[in-house]
């Protein structure tokens, strides 16, 4: 069990509505009856609660993506197979300086291209001649995989590998059993030598091996592998425990919820409810680029309600591997803090990816981005304006437990009282405060409640609205013009169950107005 949990633990405190859990789930859905009206519906879409493995992920935040094979040598986006591994030649590739440029810029994991389509492994798999063994670089005698592993343990970030199912170079690929086989030992050199992995990350791309066939993937078999050999991996992506939002744009969607409707066979179905399993493995994510995914109307025709959170990827660069041409390319300080506010103040985790260059370091303007990036965040997020204040909430009494919503614990929170699903929260700030941020966030170990609300100030003897919003979920950022006031209040107009919120802040950002 990661972390701190215990699946059996409920630690309650009861405070005018103030309440602590570490409960964890042991299944992450929930089944429709065919009698179920939508009002029942909507309430067992609130009670849908993500698994200890999704739960850690999801606290995760900021991650890194980082893409380095033989394509950063031949300047390719996609290699197909043919390169030969004497190319793979960096000069002074230091996996260290990778972990320390993401660990300053806030990130908690590395997630390395093990194997990208070009079929060239990082790491001296035994099951093919081309990968690091048969390059220059170390003579031959280097371990990228390892190199890289150790250092994010030594730091104390968490590693994960993205393993490509499609492989442009593999002969067997395109006779199925034999490639499954293939990929499934290369994944259990993966999960067994070195240490602790976090995340898999498995891309659906598939194409046609030189025997003229397309490969069908035994993803079944892939989870099974991984659940046997590190069963606290979340598998993203093609995989059940988190998804892709559906763009590589770094922008997520204004209302992303975390419980979505899957359709399922009936012996799906009939599986999961025998072998009590904590989740589905075998439905396969649909529709994930539409706008709407979890709304009333979505769920109100599901036969099953899962917990599918969004995963943000994108590129600091143009392209995902290094290109020398895009060195004057990389995204600008504001621009990373844009999509920050934009996927992980969506309800996301955001995985940037920072491409090595030819010589195995990340580029002076990548970190010059990154280091611009979190300069402007730290300055954003020192100072929690609303940290002192008096907290009330209509149908609570006179007062709440202030440190349930102001401590920053995403596992303490104030809920309204059972059947309520509109409720005010009213902020006295101790002294006048300015401020243009607000975050909210949800305690997501009790389910995703709110649909709807707004965020007013009391400026020239009115309320004033200064932001609004759908779904808050793991944590909710939005940004408003200044304002200084020293009365604040949330209105929460819309909620699947009686709303909770586990955190409350305000903050002032350092930037200009028109790059707010
Ligand atoms: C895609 C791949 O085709 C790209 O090359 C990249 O690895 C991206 C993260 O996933 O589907």
């Amino acid at each position: 069990m990661p972390g701190n949990f215990s699946k059996y633990v409920l630690t309650a405190l009861v405070f005018a509505s103030c309440l602590t859990t570490s409960v964890i789930a042991e299944k992450n859905y929930t089944f429709i009856s065919p009698g179920d009206t939508s009002g029942e519906i909507v309430e067992k879409a609130a009670q849908v609660t993500p698994l200890a493995r999704q739960y850690e992920w999801q606290r995760l935040e900021f991650t890194a993506f980082i893409h380095f094979t033989i394509n950063t040598f031949t300047g390719k986006e996609w290699g197909d197979g043919t390169e030969d591994p004497s190319l793979f030649n960096p000069t002074a590739l230091d996996t260290r300086q990778w972990v320390r440029v993401c660990k300053e810029a806030g990130m908690k994991q590395i997630i390395l291209t093990c194997k990208h389509h070009d079929g060239f492994c990082l790491w001296p798999s035994a099951y093919t001649e081309h990968s690091v063994k048969n390059s220059p670089w170390k003579n031959g005698n280097g371990d990228v995989v390892k190199e890289l592993s150790e250092a994010c343990r030594d730091a104390g970030l968490k590693f994960g590998v993205y393993l490509s199912p499609w492989d442009r170079h593999e002969r067997c690929y395109g006779d199925s059993p034999r490639y499954n086989e293939y990929f499934k030992n290369q994944l259990r050199e993966l999960l067994t030598r070195y240490g602790e992995i976090a995340e898999v990350w498995f891309d659906g791309a598939c194409g046609e091996g030189p025997n003229g066939k397309r490969q069908v993937y035994d993803w079944k078999g892939y989870y099974t592998v991984i659940h046997e050999l590190m069963p606290d991996a979340v598998i993203a992506i093609m995989g059940p425990d988190v998804r892709w939002v559906g763009t590589e744009s770094g922008y997520g969607r204004l209302t992303e919820w975390s419980v979505l409707p899957v359709e399922l066979s009936d012996k799906d179905a009939i599986e999961a409810q025998s072998q009590k399993l904590e989740t589905f493995e075998s439905f396969i994510p649909r529709d994930l680029m539409n706008e709407d995914l979890g709304s009333r109307e979505k769920i109100k025709n599901a036969s099953v309600l899962v917990w599918y959170p969004s995963e943000v990827d994108v590129s600091i660069r143009p392209g995902w591997f290094y290109h020398s041409s895009q060195d004057d390319k990389v995204k600008t300080p504001e621009k990373l803090v844009d999509i920050y506010f934009s996927s992980v103040g969506r309800n996301s985790l955001l995985l940037l990816n920072i491409p090595p260059d030819t010589r195995g370091l990340i580029h002076e303007n990548d970190i010059a981005g990154l280091q611009g990036m979190r300069d402007i965040l730290d300055r954003t997020f020192a100072v929690n304006e609303a940290r002192n204040a008096q907290v009330t909430a209509s149908g609570s009494g006179p007062g709440i437990k202030s440190s349930s919503i102001l401590d920053d614990n995403p596992e303490t929170y104030w809920a309204a009282p059972e059947g309520i699903v509109q409720s005010t929260l009213e902020f006295t700030l101790d002294g006048r405060k300015t401020f243009d941020v607000v975050m909210l966030q949800e305690n997501i170990l009790i389910g995703q409640r709110i649909e709807r609300f707004e965020v007013e100030a009391f400026i020239d003897n009115g309320w004033k609205t200064v932001a609004e919003g759908t779904t808050v979920g793991y944590k909710r950022l939005l940004r408003f013009p200044e304002v200084t006031t020293g009365r604040i209040r949330l209105r929460i107009m819309e909620s699947r169950t009686n709303p909770a919120l586990a955190t409350f802040g305000l903050y002032n950002s350092p930037l200009p107005p028109e790059m707010k």
